[in-house]
């Protein structure tokens, strides 16, 4: 078997000093965190499809990376990637993936072959995850980049195409069934609008509303119990997602009684296209009780759009691990690294260097977010904020006791009233001491 990561690995500790790239200067897998180890808070996965399939294209050039498991045999080149993941798991201490069907296997000339080589590569996979012990934190189907899905999947004007969508995905929960999938998600590619005018949103939405459900009845059928995921993006492809960001997809979700089997797998980029902070979105979803999984990236600013870079900001780490933390984890759910490699970082080395980058990262945000908690410092400023609802009237409201009238009587005879200023500048400035 070919080695793709020549003279590279084990990647190991060594701690912040070290002059070693090809080391781990923050992320300690067995340092115990809050009563448990950091490789349980942070449960890091690589993705199939900006590891093994993206290759530094852009919308202004072709490949710039060169990767030696390509062949002129698909099938050799889909079962080269399957060791070539493996390898890099191991050698990264990475315990799990995540992949989409089309990023494994060929698309074949028909859906049938298409399945038939799913078949073949996922046996390949499942043999080497039994070897390794490495896992399947979700798989999901890519119901956006064929042309049959120009106008949407289960969106989609065509009855054929949301029938398309829907063998897609049954055969997505399948290969998930298969592979002991810890989660399966459902990101709304072109569920979305390019032109609100010759749009029926309410028809296309409720489409969208019976395959989830389809998906819902059939995951039960063939007792599949992966947490169900879905993952907010307010544009790209299309002008409008539907899902457009936690809020909203929330709203979806219990609109059409769904809410009770969907998690949230937010995305960081997702979140700044949307005009949110990261830890924003991830509040959100913990005020629903929805706190699923991240896919772990940054944006850059500047650019706007989706770039998927790999998440080296320890100030939006710290405060992202901080909401995970306040909300008791991520269940079943991890920290997958939908990022890629710039394209002037093409050498084979870069995606473990990369990797090590991101892990680092969150291993410094979960470091400051635990002594936040630790410290009680941010506790200690929300608590004193609200504590006018812990006595007195406050205590009332909260306990439902009263109403417009006897507000009103009360809030007749107050002769001031008094606020305190928030001093957020000076708390802001020793968050800072809190970034590892
Ligand atoms: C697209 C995106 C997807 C999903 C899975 O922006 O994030 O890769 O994570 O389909
Ligand atoms: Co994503």
């Amino acid at each position: 078997m070919e080695e793709y990561f020549k003279n590279i690995g084990p990647i190991k500790y060594e701690g912040p000093n070290t002059k070693n790239l090809f080391a781990y200067r923050h992320y300690d897998a067995n340092k115990i965190v809050l009563g448990k180890p950091m490789k349980e808070h942070l449960k890091f996965a690589i993705a199939w499809w900006h590891t093994f399939c993206f290759e530094g294209t852009d919308a202004f050039g072709g490949p710039s990376a060169t990767r030696s498991w390509n062949t002129s045999d698909p099938m050799q080149t889909a079962k080269n990637k399957v060791d070539a993941a493996f390898e890099m798991m191991q050698k990264m201490g990475v315990g799990y993936f995540c992949f989409h069907d089309v990023d494994i296997a060929p698309p074949g000339k028909n859906l049938q072959e298409f399945f038939q080589n799913i078949d073949v590569i996922t046996d390949l996979i499942k043999e080497k995850m039994e070897q390794t012990g490495i896992k399947l934190l979700w798989n999901t189907v890519n119901l956006f980049s064929h042309q049959r899905y120009t106008h949407g999947a289960a969106s989609s004007n065509y009855a054929d195409v949301f029938a398309v969508s829907a063998a897609t995905i049954k055969k997505g929960l399948e290969i998930c069934k298969k592979l002991n999938g810890q989660n399966y998600v459902f990101w709304g590619g072109r569920e979305g609008y390019e032109w609100l005018p010759n749009t029926d949103m309410k028809f296309e939405q409720a489409n969208i509303a019976r395959i989830l459900k389809m998906a819902v009845d059939y995951a039960k059928e063939i007792g599949l119990d992966a947490q169900m995921l879905i993952e907010p993006k307010p544009k790209e492809p299309t002008t409008h997602q539907y899902d457009y960001d936690a809020a909203t997809t929330m709203a979806f979700l219990m609109k059409h009684n769904l809410d009770k089997y969907f998690k949230l797998n937010l995305e960081a980029n997702h979140a700044t296209l949307a005009g949110h902070t990261f830890d924003h979105e991830l509040a959100v979803a913990a005020c629903f009780g929805a706190l699923g999984s991240i896919d772990a990236n940054n944006g850059e600013t500047i650019l706007g759009w989706d770039t998927d870079e790999f998440p080296t900001n320890a100030l939006d780490n710290t405060l992202a691990m901080y909401q995970v933390l306040a909300a008791g984890g991520l269940g079943k759910g991890g920290i997958n690294f939908d990022a890629k490699i710039r394209r002037t970082s093409f050498a084979i080395e870069d995606l473990i260097l990369a990797h090590i980058a991101g892990m680092d990262s969150y291993a410094r945000g979960l470091i400051g977010a635990a002594k936040i908690i630790e410290e009680k410092f941010l506790e200690k400023i929300v608590e004193k904020r609200y504590q006018s609802y812990s006595t007195g009237i406050g205590k009332a409201i909260v306990e439902d006791k009263e109403n417009l009238k006897t507000l009103s009587d009360y809030a007749m005879k107050l002769k001031d009233v008094e606020i305190e200023s928030n001093h957020v500048e000076i708390y802001k400035s020793i968050l800072n001491d809190y970034v590892q």
